[in-house]
């Protein structure tokens, strides 16, 4: 029989990709949506006519159990948040109620409407913080750094809980930085490929940037999302890290996806503290073994091809655009 999901955040980066995976697979795709001024379906326009909208927000208990009651889901994938750490010292009351209690709204809709679906919730590598060892895996203790990463520490901790308590099948996904074309342009990978491009068209003069010296372990999204179906696919529900098992500064990033256009980052790139965060997490290196042994998961987009591959995209899109 054809399996029907839930997917909370299908506008954004994720919920594009894992959408495009549960067609594929022939699922029933629902998806939850905000209300906005004007449509933002840049992700999904591809595919938003075999996509089952519902009107709802994650701050709107009514909203979820209607949407939970409508699309009766197998699967309940919870990717929506206020997911930019930049954001989160600006609006850390909105943060805390969206990405961390609105979990609790979807868990409580999912319980109390469909007590059997499977539930993933899209926990990060931002718990992690202020590392207690490296690298990290699914056992190292968390050291948020910012609101979003002690929002995200709630969201884990309730989704462990539901199914601690009510015998849910929910899993926590921890899962490092992943990017794509489709990435936000506000976070550090797509903000350097997109002034790269800008820069090479004589479109920009500048990059104004904050801390070089960041540490991150980027990898694919259309790599990772097939972990989150793989998750809910297991005999028993369970939390899994994922993540490349690669570290790279965020001036490797920038020396990448300038070098890819024959350009010189230095005269470009300038240092602005507007950028620099109140609190910084230096370092993320996830150890993904138990996903690999587990859930058999592989990545197939490596770190240099993800960065180029993104630069090629925006460069495309702005010639497309002159
Ligand atoms: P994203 O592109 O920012 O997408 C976030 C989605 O959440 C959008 O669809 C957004 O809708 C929706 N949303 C925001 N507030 C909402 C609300 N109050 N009610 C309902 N929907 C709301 O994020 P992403 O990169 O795809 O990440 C997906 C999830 O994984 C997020 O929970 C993020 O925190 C988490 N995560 C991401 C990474 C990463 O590296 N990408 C790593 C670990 C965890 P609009 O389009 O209407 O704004
Ligand atoms: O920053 C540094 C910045 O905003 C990465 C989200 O998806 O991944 C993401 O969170 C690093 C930080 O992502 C700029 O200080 C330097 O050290 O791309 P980002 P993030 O904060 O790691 C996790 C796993 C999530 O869960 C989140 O939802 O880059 N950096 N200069 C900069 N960052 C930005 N954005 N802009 C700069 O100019």
């Amino acid at each position: 029989m054809e399996k029907r999901a839930l997917i909370t955040g299908i506008t954004g980066q994720d919920g594009s990709y894992l959408a495009e995976l549960l067609l594929e697979k022939g699922y029933k795709v629902f998806g939850l949506r905000r209300r906005t001024s004007v449509p933002i379906l840049e992700n999904i326009e591809h595919i938003k006519n075999d996509i089952e909208f519902i009107d709802g927000d994650l701050l709107d208990m009514g909203s979820l159990i209607n949407a939970v009651n409508i699309s009766q889901p197998d699967e309940v994938y919870n990717l929506a948040a206020q997911s930019f750490v930049g954001t989160s010292w600006i609006q850390p009351v909105l943060t805390g109620e969206v990405t961390g209690v609105g979990v609790t709204n979807i868990l409580e809709a999912v319980r109390v409407v469909k007590p059997d679906a499977r539930f993933y919730q899209a926990s990060s590598s931002e718990m992690f913080g202020k590392v207690v060892e490296t690298p990290q895996k699914e056992t190292t203790p968390f050291y948020p750094r910012s609101p979003y990463g002690v929002a995200k520490v709630y969201g884990h901790w309730i989704t462990v809980n539901y199914r601690e308590s009510f015998d849910m099948f929910a899993c926590s996904g921890i899962l490092f930085n992943h990017e794509s074309p489709r990435r936000g342009v506000e976070f550090v990978t797509r903000k350097v490929t997109d002034a790269a491009a800008r820069i090479k068209l004589g479109l920009q003069k500048e990059l104004r940037m904050g801390n070089l010296d960041a540490q991150r372990d980027w990898g694919f999204a259309g790599d990772y999302v097939k972990a989150m179906w793989l998750m809910l696919q297991q005999e028993k529900p369970d939390d899994y890290v994922i993540a490349t098992g690669e570290t790279h500064t965020v001036q490797e990033l920038v020396e990448i996806a300038f070098g890819h256009l024959d350009l010189n980052w230095r005269d470009y790139v300038v240092i602005d503290p507007k950028f620099v965060r109140p609190a910084e997490v230096d370092l993320l290196l996830g150890d993904p073994s138990k996903a690999k042994q587990k859930l058999g998961w592989k990545l197939d987009v490596g770190f240099e091809q993800l960065v180029t591959m993104m630069v090629e995209s925006d460069l495309k899109r702005m010639e497309n655009n002159r």
